[in-house]
């Protein structure tokens, strides 16, 4: 049986110091995501950036245990879409999750099956509940590391394959300097 634990975020650096394991995310990861292609490529052809990490506490992956997670995203952008991550359903549809910011600043992008999509700015101490059923994206909108705290049921799952497919029905852009949402042109509705 799993002991009671704690591990420690620094709160002035947005980072989980004792994780269990660590996930990069690269633009090569995050392939076909971006809306401007051609500015995908020609990024990844003088770089493969970091665009976020992802810093577990391992806890096992079954009913009433809560995993918990503290992503950084590093600023940036392809074209004018802000540095973000791949986003996903829960594979278990019917779980929650909570988000609180600890640094920097950005947005989580939401969206459930029928495409109804919402978008919540998100700075230090928001506290975010994602309802269980709605995709989740975050992104960074800053110039400094943007940095979440996320507990969610460990047997949640992710599912990444229906977003790599359909989209966000918006995109989280900087225009005229200033953070817009547009249609994004790719998005494919489902229809069962
Ligand atoms: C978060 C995300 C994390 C990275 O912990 O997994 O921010 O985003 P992607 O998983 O979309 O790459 C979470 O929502 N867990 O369920
Ligand atoms: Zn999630």
């Amino acid at each position: 049986m799993l002991k009671p634990f704690s591990s420690l975020i620094d709160l002035s650096t947005g980072f989980l110091k004792d994780y269990d394991n660590k996930v990069e995310r690269r633009l090569s990861n995050l392939k076909g995501m971006f809306s401007d292609n051609e500015s995908f490529e020609s990024m990844l052809a003088s770089g493969d950036t970091l665009v976020y990490e992802v810093f577990e506490k391992k806890v096992p992956e079954e009913s009433g245990q809560l995993a918990h997670a503290v992503t950084v995203i590093y600023p940036g952008k392809v074209g004018i879409e802000y540095f973000m991550t791949k986003g996903h359903f829960h594979v278990k549809e019917p779980t929650a999750e909570l988000y609180l910011g600890i640094k920097g600043q950005g947005g989580i992008i939401t969206q459930d099956k029928e495409g109804n999509s919402q978008y919540l700015d998100m700075s230090v101490g928001s506290l975010v509940y994602v309802s269980p059923y709605w995709a989740h994206r975050t992104v960074n909108t800053s110039d400094e590391p943007f940095s979440f705290l996320a507990v969610y049921p460990a047997e949640a799952g992710h599912d990444y394959g229906t977003i790599e497919k359909m989209g966000f029905p918006k995109l989280v852009v900087e225009q005229d300097g200033q953070t817009s949402l547009v249609d994004n042109p790719k998005f494919i509705k489902k229809t069962s």
